[in-house]
């Protein structure tokens, strides 16, 4: 018995039996249930056909399943490979640092961080948690890479939760650097509840300005203070102010303004710490911080001035910048929260409670709304 053909399907066989009976049986035996017999064909012997028993010649195939289905679960396997590797995170991202680059939808949402001036670390921070947890399709969206950017911001941009601030008999002390706007902070702020407080309201809303440094400081606040009728006290008055609000059955709410400070005096910077420690409970301490200084700078202020308790900054001068994000990335770097956001030298209606949508409609390129619908 022989094979007689061979292709990649079907195996063909061309069999001789000299009796009928067992062909068929073995047929199966030898290729299996599988064969099929397409021909059986009686051969003369010639003389010899009085002696010998006739010659049964057998042809059929047999279709060579086994090999097709094992070429069809490769190429499932192959498929599904492909696809997983589509839906599998970027996880070795870190051994080629232009690699991101090549998803469109991650370079787009990366470029918006650049134009809006967020550090470095930030937006490598940014990449590499995208390409921990995205897969190469989602990286390649921009519509998806905004969206996961706003989450990421939404997650890392601290805001004040003002709450405790809402309480009444509450002191509002601003301290930083020279010329940030602490002044101006405090008057939009006094400003601002003074115009909002309702007739009922009997909170009084009160300044003082500890800052005797600066020439014509006290002056100016003082005259401000006139303007809006909000009571004004000054440093040489203050101790007296002070023990009125402790015995005080109305509720207050004080603005304490104080003299800027540099960042490198560790003397000058302690100046209040006595004065400011003494109300620790009631006091909420500010950081001011303008949005158009160095990364380096605003850094080193927050360090410096931690000497005080502070709650959060206040962002100002978000008019002056084109890289709001400068100052966003250093407050996420340092996990300090913004309390509020000032924008502009008008003192009326240019100050914000901060609140993370408020500030990520500020960015540039980010299409907040669309994103949010
Ligand atoms: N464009 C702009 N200017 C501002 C803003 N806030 C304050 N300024 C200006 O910045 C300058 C300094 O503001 P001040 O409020 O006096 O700053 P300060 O922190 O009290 O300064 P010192 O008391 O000297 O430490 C003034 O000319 C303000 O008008 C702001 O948000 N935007
Ligand atoms: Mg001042």
């Amino acid at each position: 018995m022989s094979q007689l053909m061979y292709d990649e399907d079907v195996v063909m066989f061309e069999e001789y039996f000299t009796s009928s009976s067992k062909i068929e049986y073995e047929i199966r035996k030898k290729y299996g249930s599988q064969a099929k017999i397409l021909q059986e064909k009686r051969i003369g012997r010639g003389l010899l056909s009085f002696i010998l028993p006739p010659k049964i010649q057998v042809t059929g195939y047999v279709e060579n399943k086994q090999k097709k289905q094992e070429e069809e679960v490769q190429k499932n396997i192959l498929k599904e490979i492909e696809s997983l590797k589509k839906k599998l995170p970027v996880i070795d991202s870190g051994t080629n640092a232009n690699s991101p680059r090549k998803f469109k939808g991650i370079q787009a949402a990366m470029e918006v961080l650049e134009k809006n001036g967020f550090a470095s670390a930030c937006i490598e921070d940014f990449q590499n948690t995208m390409l921990a947890s995205h897969t190469v399709e989602e990286l390649e969206d921009k519509q998806t890479m905004q969206q996961s950017l706003v989450a990421y911001l939404e997650k890392r941009i601290q805001v004040y939760d003002d709450s405790a601030v809402e309480r009444k008999q509450k002191i509002i002390t601003l301290v930083g650097p020279t010329g940030m706007g602490k002044t101006t902070c405090i008057m939009k702020l006094a400003a601002k509840l003074r115009n909002e407080k309702k007739e009922t309201d009997q909170t009084q809303v009160r300044i003082i300005s500890l800052d005797y440094f600066k020439v014509g400081a006290e002056e100016q606040i003082r005259k401000f203070a006139d303007f809006v009728k909000i009571e004004c006290y000054s440093n040489n008055d203050s101790s007296e102010f002070m023990t009125l609000l402790k015995k005080g059955k109305r509720p207050e709410v004080l603005f304490v303004d104080t003299a800027g400070k540099s960042s490198n005096s560790k003397d000058d910077l302690l100046t209040y710490k006595d004065y400011l420690d003494s109300y620790e409970k009631k006091m909420h301490i500010f950081l001011v911080l303008a949005a158009n200084v160095s990364a380096i700078d605003l850094s080193h202020a927050i360090e410096s001035f931690s000497v005080y308790n502070i709650r959060g900054v206040i962002l100002t001068k978000l008019d002056e910048t084109q890289c709001p994000g400068l100052a966003l990335s250093v407050c996420m770097q340092k996990s300090i929260p913004i309390a509020y956001i000032s924008y502009g030298q008008n003192l009326v209606g240019k100050i914000e409670k901060a609140e993370t949508e408020q500030i990520l409609k500020r960015l540039h390129g980010l299409k907040y709304e669309t994103i949010k619908g």
